[in-house]
């Protein structure tokens, strides 16, 4: 009788997959290939390289020994034939779209999109030609009415930066598949820990591995995952080699590494910490509303609890008070650190309206749904009780009220 093979489970495939001790001299850590470009044995094995006959390193931005390991590591966490990886999440998502869209294409994105991606779609690819239409993916039903013969990609983020808007990610596949489209789901503010959209039918993951899957605020650095081997390898050749050249240094790469061998470890405390967090928040007398798909009262909580595994270390929130609150809770906060970006060790706070959102227009933030007062958190590491009693103060601080007076109803 043989034994069924045992698989990996996720943590275990984020410290090992791919790595051998054994071929690199015991090295316990991969070794960082920093090298730009690499040594042919004979001029026909370099020319059947770049002819593709055989399988050789090349140079850096096409590909490298660290990058690669990063690849696989990535590819098998989120289920994908082929990873790339990139300098930067802009250089992930620039990079999918070069190589898959052509003048004339019509690309369906959802309401909101973190600033940049939005920027990039409608400031940037609609004067190459190609058309964006903004549409509800919350509601499946609205891409239905809206895709046709043109539209060759959907493209979304669940939960939105920075709203946290979720999208049916099963649903929005079926029907983008349907029509002959492409799907691409951002999956930064999940990771594959907690979310797999792969497995749920889209084409292309995206990540900005600035964030979680490093996790310690120190690289930028961007992944894409395609769930069919030849779609990764045009992107890698056409958008990574010859339409962005957005490629990522080996001693980053390790770092992301580094970085993924604690995933699941940091992702539990992440997702922790939100929820307590959320809990002070939906209980203050000062906020007027929270966003955070844990919250049983969260008009997505059931679509959170069939999609992801966990409910993430982001959320958002209004103050009665609006903007004016928001600024005064802002510089109230102590330990919490008033920056952009997301899914460091610290928890960070900022101000998406004049921050990350600032590439919209008031009008176009007003049609993505991000309000000005929405204030925007990343929950860290750090003691929750640490976290909760500057929260606390600086909700009192937002309202005017008296420091002491705060903390007792927040307790
Ligand atoms: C931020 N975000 O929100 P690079 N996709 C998502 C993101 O949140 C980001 C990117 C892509 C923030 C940066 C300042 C959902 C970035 C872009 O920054 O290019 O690695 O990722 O605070």
């Amino acid at each position: 009788m043989t034994a069924t093979p045992h698989t990996p489970g996720f943590a275990t495939r984020a410290i090992h997959h791919g790595y051998n001790p054994a071929e690199h001299h015991g090295a316990l850590v991969p070794p960082v290939y920093q090298s730009a470009t690499f040594a042919f044995p004979s001029a026909d094995f370099g020319a059947a390289c770049f002819a593709g006959e055989e399988r050789g390193y090349i140079y850096t931005r096409i590909s490298n020994p660290t990058l690669d390991l990063l690849e696989q590591r990535m590819a098998v966490l989120e289920g994908g034939a082929g990873a790339i990886a990139f300098g930067s999440g802009m250089g992930a998502i620039t990079a999918t779209c070069w190589t898959v869209l052509q003048p004339g294409d019509e690309v369906i994105t959802d309401l909101t999109l973190y600033g940049c991606t939005f920027a990039f779609f409608e400031h940037g690819l609609k004067r190459f030609g190609v058309t964006i239409r903004s549409v509800d993916l919350t509601r499946p039903e609205a891409l239905a009415a809206a895709i046709g013969p043109r539209t060759r990609m959907v493209y979304f983020e669940t939960p939105a930066n920075p709203n946290m808007r979720l999208v049916d990610v099963a649903a929005v596949c079926a029907i983008a598949r349907a029509h002959g489209a492409l799907t691409v789901v951002d999956n930064t503010y999940c990771t594959p820990w907690m979310q797999r959209p792969l497995e749920l039918g889209a084409d292309v993951v995206v990540h900005s591995a600035t964030k979680y899957l490093n996790g310690h605020g120190d690289v930028t650095a961007g992944i894409a995952v395609a769930a069919d081997a030849e779609l990764a390898g045009r992107i890698r050749l056409c958008g990574l080699k010859d339409m962005t050249g957005a490629v990522l240094s080996p001693q980053d790469a390790s770092l992301v590494l580094r970085g993924l061998k604690t995933l699941s470890l940091r992702m539990e405390r992440h997702c922790a910490n939100a929820a307590a967090i959320a809990d002070l928040l939906a209980s203050h007398p000062e906020v007027e509303r929270v966003y955070y798909p844990g919250l049983p009262n969260d008009p997505q909580h059931t679509l959170a609890r069939r999609q992801m595994s966990a409910f993430g270390g982001m959320l958002a929130f209004e103050l009665k008070g609006g903007l004016d609150a928001g600024r005064r809770f802002l510089d109230a906060l102590q330990l919490v650190t008033r920056a952009v970006s997301l899914g460091d060790a610290e928890t960070l706070v900022q101000h998406p309206a004049t921050m990350t959102h600032s590439t919209y227009t008031a009008e176009e933030r007003a049609a993505a749904l991000i309000s000005d007062g929405l204030v925007r958190l990343s929950a860290g590491l750090e003691e929750i009780d640490d976290l909760l009693a500057d929260l606390a103060q600086a909700l009192d601080a937002a309202a005017g009220q008296d420091g002491r007076e705060l903390t007792r109803h927040a307790a």
